[in-house]
């Protein structure tokens, strides 16, 4: 008997499935996220699905995260930090558009239909200072995406997913996260996931683009954010592989930035990264560590 809608709609993929073996309650479940089913005799058949949603996405994701999908929202981050204090986890809110989509410090982030807007909510398995890797994770896992699809982005401390070009870069993708701890104690994690996946750069702020644009051919997806939840579950899970594969993609290392971190800001070279995620600057007179802040490579990426 199929009770669980995900594994109901699973099932329907690979082929008809007796009627007599199909839990109401989950046929409407389907049905409510615009799953076309249709009832042939003893059989229920799959005849279509919207192309982006939540059945596009269970029917083949593989990480045990539950999705909750939304046409549009303000932002995932504050539905996900919602349930996170609830005391939910494993959990990936996503939007096909954000109407107030946010960056860091509360900067806007432009969140049209077509690209990719997303929150997982975590349980952070590892201590705080060693947190800052999960969030490096996120654009590790967004990297790896956009070069299974031939799109050369590499990653910008802390975590901006970029396309060099040679009068610059373009933005492909943003992170957000965000901690706290929730009414039972327990910490949680959300990593707000903002790629631009089929965009048109007309659709998008100056010195953005997208995986669409950069591959030249049409995105699908659903496609897409499974992987990305893959990637971004099996790196939770073996967060030694996290620093070697940011250093392997990041144009950071090595470069000459600058670091604005409050009201200062730091100038050198960028010589390494710290098992914590900061980043290590040799000034003119100073080797300095800084945890967190806004990077910018003094010369194109
Ligand atoms: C970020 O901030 O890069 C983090 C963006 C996180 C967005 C995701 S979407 C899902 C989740 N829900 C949310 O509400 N947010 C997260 P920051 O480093 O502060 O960069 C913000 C700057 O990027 C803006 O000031 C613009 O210059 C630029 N920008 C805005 N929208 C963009 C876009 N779609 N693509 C590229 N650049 C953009």
């Amino acid at each position: 008997m199929f009770e669980d809608p995900t594994r109901l709609l699973q099932a329907l993929c690979d082929g008809p499935v007796p009627r007599g073996e199909v839990n109401r309650d989950a046929q409407a479940t389907l049905e409510a996220a615009e799953v076309d089913l249709r009832e042939e005799g003893t059989q229920l058949h799959l005849v279509d699905m919207p192309s982006y949603g939540w059945a596009s996405i269970v029917a083949s994701l593989e990480a045990p995260l539950d999705i909750e999908y939304f046409d549009a929202l303000e932002s995932t981050n504050a539905v996900a930090r919602e349930r996170a204090l609830a005391g939910q986890r494993d959990l990936a809110v996503v939007a096909g558009e954000q109407t107030a989509g946010r960056g860091r410090h509360e900067r806007q982030w432009a969140s049209p239909v077509g690209g990719i807007w997303c929150s997982v909510v975590l349980d952070p398995d590892l201590p705080p200072s060693r947190r800052p890797l999960l969030t490096l994770a996120a654009a590790v896992a967004v990297t790896r995406v956009a070069h299974a699809r031939g799109v050369e982005a590499v990653i910008k401390w802390p975590n901006d997913v970029l396309v060099p070009d040679p009068d610059g870069a373009r933005k492909l993708a943003g992170i957000l996260t965000e901690t706290g701890t929730d009414d039972g104690g327990e910490d949680f994690l959300v990593l707000g996931i903002g790629l631009n996946a089929a965009l048109e750069p007309a659709e998008l702020p100056a010195g953005a683009t997208s995986l669409q644009d950069e591959a030249g051919t049409s995105i699908e997806r659903s496609a897409i954010l499974t992987d990305l939840l893959e990637e971004v579950w099996r790196l939770m899970d073996s967060p030694a592989e996290i620093l070697p594969a940011w250093r392997e993609h990041t144009t950071t290392l090595g470069r000459e930035v600058r670091v604005q971190t409050g009201d200062e800001a730091v100038v050198g070279r960028a010589v390494d990264i710290t098992d914590t995620g900061g980043l290590v600057i040799e000034t003119a007179t100073d080797r300095v560590t800084v945890a967190a802040g806004d990077c910018e490579h003094l010369r194109p990426v």
